[in-house]
């Protein structure tokens, strides 16, 4: 069965913009991911310890037959490919954080895995490209992403003018 997912892509470390595109490339480069969606890239302060440099996020739409706990593998061997320090400072700088967001409807509670991402409405560097993507979303707990968005301050986030290539296979998925 295909799903409809959504991953968080965030950097603070490097070439921030140069991991967010590997991170594309590499999504695309899986036979059982199929890209169908990529947000413009937002620039913004840390939410949470402020000693450490601003961050860029983008959030993508994906279409898998990929299980969750495959789909969680795949993501974090792409972290590890591009610099990730598992240094176990959960809220450090790093150079590339893929967060699994939202998994069609389904409600996940284990150990490594939660879905929906637990603060994800909390997060204006989520939920502003989330919306860009897929305005008329809605979350498992049946809420509208949109209103999601009206309680979400949009803190300082500034979209860059410079976009991430991907080419559409949605027909594939
Ligand atoms: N803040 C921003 N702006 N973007 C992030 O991706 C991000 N990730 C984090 C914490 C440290 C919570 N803050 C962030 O993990």
């Amino acid at each position: 069965m295909t799903v409809k997912a959504y991953i968080g892509l965030g950097s603070n470390l490097g070439d921030s913009f140069q991991f967010l595109q590997n991170a594309i490339d590499a999504l695309q480069q899986q036979p059982e991911i199929s890209l169908t969606s990529v947000s413009p890239v937002y620039q913004s302060k840390p939410q949470g310890p402020q000693d450490q440099p601003d961050y860029l996020n983008a959030v993508v739409e994906i279409a898998t037959r990929l299980s969750p706990q495959t789909l969680l593998q795949c993501t974090q061997s792409i972290e590890d490919h591009n610099q990730r320090q598992r240094t176990g400072e959960r809220w450090g700088a790093r150079t590339l954080d893929l967060d699994i967001l939202l998994y069609n409807h389904t409600i996940i509670n284990q150990s490594d895995l939660v879905i929906p991402h637990p603060w994800m409405c909390k997060r204006s560097f989520v939920i502003y490209p989330l919306y860009d993507i897929a305005p008329e979303l809605i979350l498992p707990n049946g809420k509208r992403l949109q209103s999601c968005l009206a309680d979400c301050p949009n803190d300082d986030l500034t979209i860059l003018d410079r976009e991430l290539l991907w080419q559409s296979e949605a027909s594939e998925a």
